[in-house]
């Protein structure tokens, strides 16, 4: 299946198998700033699942950038044995090893080793304002000299190519780019100033690597910011001067920067657009003559296949949906997509790049941080079933893991259908697919044949009464009344947020939304109600609206999308009580209370376990285990995880918990 999609591509001087790149991207797995064998394990898994050429992560290639405190360094002395071992791993499945160079430039920071950052020009960082010094002559030849070092270590370590980075956060690209680039001298001003940095970077790159070696480049066609950034139009123009140059092979086309104030950075979630960015690609394939490949939210091979047999590109780079399932390419080239585990492009689990050293994880699959994939086995079980109470994706996980090993399976599920918190939250606005994980599991508990039961609230008595193996209780969370119960909770014009997702008619057209949580679920009932043409106002305790939405890039469009509804915020404001005609509020900086008059008010208050099944139990029966919201309220990560650990561990195939 997907003929063009997984034909042979020639790349300069290699020929990949197919035509998906597993795109570079932190991970934070480094060892003493080296590649380290977690690096290995998760890059072959990825060759394994079938991805014709791999980028390992951004090498650094001068100690003028530390971006975070484990990146890899690339001009330590032992690159070339670390990047050998991870690349050794990827050849034995036939495909093709690059390692991305970088240098952060002004993107970078200099919390981890205190020294000034270098930039074209004293433009300061958009996120921590630190302004770079403006590089001298004596700079830009020591960092080119140090792509030429590490380019020559990669290929010491049996790379097939390097790519440079002209992208999200790279020096390169803020050499190009007037946004960041205010010089006067002979690298700065006209385009062939401004391409002088790069070009003599793509020769000392050159020299050290040969024309055996492929050299490509990920770059940004356009900046999202028309006022001084690149725009499509300067790009094109661009690439043709760098094609020109015939030391070029590929080009990886993305779009967006951090200076963009209408979109997003770098990362797109799942409230832009599939294939966001596939329009640069075309418009770039069709003035060079080396392949191109479409970058950003690709989120499948059908639609991969579409993009190349339409010849809007000659490959695609995929990286999220790849985290998410390795096995994308191999199974969906066998007719097996559906078994694909689908990236939900939340940016939870894979957002990395923070003063926190959080290492690479997913939402949906727990394999990158915590286990390797269940393998099936054949023959079933016999013995007494398993018995789960709850259909969310906790519960799901863990049947399908223990239906894989060959376990006899019942789910009971309270609602009419599967899906729990997952399926509510997908009724949120532009929140659409998170449903594809739930319903992935359901079609996957239908494949392995598990004994489900919706609409079945299943009681203490009826667990008692039947023989199981083990009991899963996997029953949830509800939204709770506030931090400290607040006075009038329980007020007949009263509601939360899992009822305005689950669709309950709001009568009444002022409503006062208690954002306790400041989570993606309060945010997109916001905007739900907004869309209904609600007036809605917003009060927080915290500084501003939406906090969780900063770290997975969706807070500019939330207010984007918000904005003309006027929706009112009002930060930094406690809630004193709820009364019949509004809501009794206080400013935290100030005296004096005030009404907010609302004729609905919704709690998005903190969430609470729904543990009270699993308390009766307790004590009662034997092998009783809960997982999930049930526990603490969290997020899908943790539940899809601990519903593969439960599973592992009753299956016999891993350590007890
Ligand atoms: C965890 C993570 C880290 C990333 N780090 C880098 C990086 O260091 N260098 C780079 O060129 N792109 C990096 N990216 C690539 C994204 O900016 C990319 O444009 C985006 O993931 C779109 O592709 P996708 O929709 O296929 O995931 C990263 C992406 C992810 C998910
Ligand atoms: S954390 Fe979310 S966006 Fe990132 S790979 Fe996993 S599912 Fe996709």
């Amino acid at each position: 299946m997907y003929d063009t999609l997984f034909s042979p591509l020639t790349i300069g001087p290699r020929t990949a198998r197919n035509r998906i790149i597993f795109g570079s991207h932190t991970t934070n797995f480094a060892r003493h700033n080296m590649l380290s064998q977690q690096h290995a394990d998760y890059y072959a898994a990825r060759a394994e699942g079938g991805a014709g050429m791999i980028v390992l992560e951004e090498h650094i290639v001068h100690n003028s950038d530390l971006p975070y405190e484990r990146a890899v360094l690339g001009y330590l002395p032992d690159t070339p044995d670390a990047i050998k071992s991870v690349v050794q791993r990827i050849h034995q499945h036939d495909t093709l090893a690059l390692v991305q160079l970088n240098h952060n430039g002004q993107q970078s920071t200099s919390d981890h080793n205190q020294r000034e950052l270098w930039g074209a020009s004293p433009v300061p960082n958009v996120s921590s304002r630190e302004v770079p010094k403006e590089m001298e002559l004596a700079d830009i030849r020591a960092v080119i000299d140090g792509f030429g070092l590490v380019a020559k270590y990669a290929k010491q370590g049996g790379v097939d190519g390097v790519e440079l980075q002209v992208s999200d956060s790279s020096l390169l690209r803020q050499f190009l780019s007037p946004l960041t680039n205010q010089r006067s001298d002979t690298y700065g001003g006209v385009l062939d100033n401004r391409l002088r940095f790069l070009q003599e970077t793509i020769e000392a790159v050159d020299n050290a690597i040969g024309s055996d070696t492929i050299l490509g480049l990920r770059f940004c066609a356009d900046e999202l910011a028309p006022w001084a950034g690149l725009t499509p139009e300067q790009s094109i123009e661009i690439a043709r001067l760098l094609v020109a140059t015939r030391r070029i092979n590929y080009l990886t086309v993305t779009m967006g920067s951090i200076l963009s104030t209408n979109m997003f950075p770098f990362t797109a979630t799942m409230h832009v657009a599939p294939g966001y960015a596939v329009h640069l690609a075309t418009a770039i394939k069709a003035t060079v003559n080396i392949p191109v490949f479409a970058a950003g939210r690709i989120m499948n091979a059908a639609q991969a296949e579409r993009i190349l047999a339409e010849q809007q590109a000659d490959g695609v780079e995929m990286i999220r949906p790849l985290i998410a399932d390795p096995m994308l390419p191999r199974l969906s080239h066998n007719g097996k997509a559906t078994q694909v585990r689908p990236c939900i492009f939340c940016n939870q689990g894979c957002q990395v790049r923070s003063a926190m050293n959080v290492t690479l994880s997913c939402n949906v699959n727990p394999d990158v941080l915590h286990s390797s994939p269940v393998e099936p086995t054949a023959t079933r079980t016999s013995g007494l079933p398993v018995c789960i109470v709850g259909g969310g994706v906790a519960g799901m996980e863990a049947a399908r893991t223990l239906a894989l090993q060959g376990r006899r399976v019942i789910l009971y599920e309270r609602e009419a259908i599967l899906g729990g918190t997952v399926a509510l939250a997908s009724n949120g606005a532009g929140r659409a697919e998170l449903g594809l994980i739930s319903d992935y599991l359901i079609a996957e508990l239908e494949r392995l044949g598990v004994e489900v039961h919706t609409g079945v609230e299943a009681t203490p008595q009826m667990l008692m009464e039947q023989r199981f193996s083990a009991i899963i209780i996997a029953t949830g969370a509800h939204t709770g009344t506030g931090l400290l119960p607040i006075p009038g909770h329980d007020l007949p014009h009263v509601t939360d947020v899992r009822r305005v997702l689950a669709g309950e008619v709001i009568n009444g057209q002022r409503v006062v939304v208690i954002d306790e949580s400041d989570s993606h679920g309060v945010l997109s009932a916001i905007e739900l109600l907004a869309s209904q043409g609600k007036q809605v106002e917003v009060v927080t305790e915290d500084w501003y609206i939406g906090r969780d939405l900063v770290a997975t890039q969706d807070l500019t469009g939330w207010m984007q999308r918000t904005l003309p509804h006027n929706v009112v915020h009002t930060p930094h404001t406690s809630v004193v009580r709820i009364e019949p005609n509004g809501v009794i509020v206080a400013d935290k900086y100030a005296d004096g209370e005030r009404l907010l008059p609302a004729d609905i008010v919704v709690l998005g208050t903190y969430e609470r376990p729904s543990s009270t099944l699993y308390d009766t139990l307790k004590g009662r029966v034997q092998r009783l285990y809960r997982i999930g919201d049930c526990v603490t309220p969290r997020r899908i990560e943790q539940a899809i995880a601990e519903g593969r650990q439960i599973g592992e561990m009753i299956a016999g195939t891993q350590p007890s918990l």
